[in-house]
């Protein structure tokens, strides 16, 4: 019998538990804080939570760097609140799912410490390799850089060794060429399992494995950055190899049998920043989700409507058969998708998520349009920003995207009740904050609600799927199924504003009645509309 596939058709809302609500004043979220808050997204109608790494971390990259997979660290409660939080979420009828992070782990992780010091079972844990003796000088085995910046290797004194890190130094890359890790990894999935979780966001998944060769890189030509710049290297050898979809194959085993026990799907989105045909491999290999993110890159604000048009229409036809699409409006290492496309062109993306068939997945704040706040390099702690130097670290922080979540007006914006918060709140909440727009109809949080019933309807699952150029500036998606009115979204990709006749491009009624329109463009929801001259301000939809 097959169990009922939840995660289609619907949202899925990201929490970055640092930011989302704090319940113990120490300027920093947890696990109480969520708990705290599920009511939100029960009110939103969301349905399912991802809460970013809450396992014991030196918090060397805020959590992607763990030292024990099978406990909560304190700064996040412990595992009775975790409980606390699957037991109420259940209640509520929200699923919630774990970000697992297994490429790497913290350097302050046991198996780490035991690796270094070569004691069984842990020697070959990790990536360690010899370095390059040249002329009496120690080099690191090859060319390969980090995602922070630097080379990918770092010398260990105690072992003599060099060990892979694709991140910063606290996080060396564990050796998926070893059985011994496989085995701990399932036994780490298994324990949340356990714990009742309904899935896992697989954190850099096309990490996992490298070349057994280890060869230099191809360097690309790149003057404009630094030359230990990650992105000046072709990541042939160290990313994206073919092994990857075997393990996870064997992770979709395991999650099956508790589907069965659970009677409930238990799914798995999977992060890989790749092209599209390799993402599309994840679905065969057992990701309900692997992550689409064409809204971030290659698609950005300079793109034109072709663009969109040709990205998305090639993502729906090749999703294989039996699974479906799925759409990231935006997440923790991306600037917030007002910040990327603008405040006025953002609610599109909103829009465009709900209308198209899948998956919408959105990033905490999101739903009531939040900004990204810009920081000095004093105030930046992530280590991407960091790294980059005084010069260069806007260009890689992400800290400017992870500000707490605006509750309301009051100190700290209601996040926290201490004295000071782990990154500073965005100025901008006194009057961009969730209780201002719950009492306001046309605002972003409204919109949004409307969108993740709009989601649930038979139409946007079944319904055929039309995306329609609507002459240069203008694009829209219409949906339509036998019987029912049409569902049509149109975003004008213009600084200005538009009059179109839209029946010029579609085959739609004179009269449609408006269901949502973006914050600030003038169209009020609910009125019935000429379709032969619709008024859309710039950036509207
Ligand atoms: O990100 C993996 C990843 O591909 C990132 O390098 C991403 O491209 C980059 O952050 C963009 O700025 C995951 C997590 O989402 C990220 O937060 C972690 O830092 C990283 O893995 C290491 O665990």
């Amino acid at each position: 019998s097959k169990t009922k596939e939840w995660w289609k058709d619907a949202f899925i809302y990201q929490i970055y538990p640092r930011s989302f609500m704090d319940s113990d004043g120490d300027g920093i979220g947890d696990l109480k804080g969520i708990i705290s808050k599920l009511e939100h997204f029960v009110d939103l109608n969301v349905s399912a939570i991802w809460i970013s790494p809450i396992y014991v971390s030196p918090m060397a990259d805020f959590g992607y760097d763990v030292s024990n997979f099978t406990d909560v660290d304190p700064t996040f409660g412990n595992i009775t609140d975790f409980s606390a939080l699957t037991a109420k979420a259940k209640a509520l009828g929200l699923k919630v799912i774990l970000d697992f992070v297994p490429n790497h782990t913290s350097d302050k992780h046991p198996w780490f410490v035991n690796s270094v010091k070569r004691i069984k079972p842990y020697t070959d844990y990790y990536v360690w390799m010899d370095g390059s003796l040249v002329n009496g000088t120690i080099y690191p085995p090859n060319n390969w850089l980090s995602v922070f910046g630097g080379s990918a290797w770092t010398f260990n004194a105690e072992r003599g060794q060099y060990y892979l890190h694709q991140f910063t130094t606290g996080q060396p890359d564990l050796n998926y060429r070893s059985a011994a890790v496989i085995t701990e990894i399932d036994a780490a999935l298994t324990f949340w399992l356990d714990h009742g979780v309904d899935g896992f966001r697989i954190d850099a998944i096309n990490y996992l494995f490298e070349d057994i060769e280890y060869l230099d890189e191809p360097r690309l030509f790149r003057p404009d950055l630094p030359v230990d710049d990650y992105e000046t290297l072709d990541h042939i050898y160290s990313k994206d190899q073919v092994e990857t979809y075997t393990l996870l194959k064997s992770w979709r085993k395991l999650l099956d049998t508790h589907s069965k026990k659970d009677k409930e799907t238990k799914i798995l989105l999977t992060e890989a920043y790749t092209d599209m045909p390799q993402t599309i491999k994840y679905y065969d290999a057992g990701s309900n989700i692997p992550m689409n993110f064409m809204f971030i890159t290659p698609l950005d604000n300079r793109s034109t409507t072709r663009d969109f048009k040709r990205n998305i229409d090639a993502w729906i036809n090749d999703v294989p058969k039996g699974h479906s699409p799925n759409w990231i409006v935006g997440n923790h290492d991306q600037h917030r998708v007002a910040t990327r496309y603008g405040r006025k062109r953002a609610d599109g993306f909103l829009m465009l998520a709900a209308v198209l068939p899948g998956t919408g997945v959105i990033y905490y704040g999101d739903e009531i349009g939040m900004e990204d706040r810009n920081m000095t390099f004093n105030e930046t702690v992530d280590p991407a920003g960091c790294n980059a130097g005084p010069q260069r670290y806007r260009l890689k922080s992400r800290d400017p995207e992870r500000t707490p979540y605006q509750w309301d007006n009051t100190t700290n914006a209601g996040f926290s009740t201490g004295n000071t918060t782990w990154l500073p709140v965005h100025p901008n909440y006194k009057e961009l904050n969730l209780a201002a727009q719950k009492i306001d109809p046309s605002s972003h949080y409204s919109l949004f609600k409307k969108l993740v019933a709009l989601k649930k309807m038979p139409i946007i699952d079944s319904g055929e799927v039309e995306v329609i150029l609507v002459g240069y500036e203008v694009m829209g998606v219409v949906r339509k199924s036998p019987d029912v009115a049409p569902v049509v979204l149109l975003m004008n990709f213009e600084s200005y504003p538009l009059v179109i006749d839209a029946r010029t491009w579609m085959n739609i009624p004179e009269e449609m009645t408006v269901l949502v329109s973006s914050v600030g463009s003038g169209i009020p929801s609910g009125v019935t509309m000429d379709t032969t001259e619709i008024l859309l301000s710039a950036g509207a939809s």
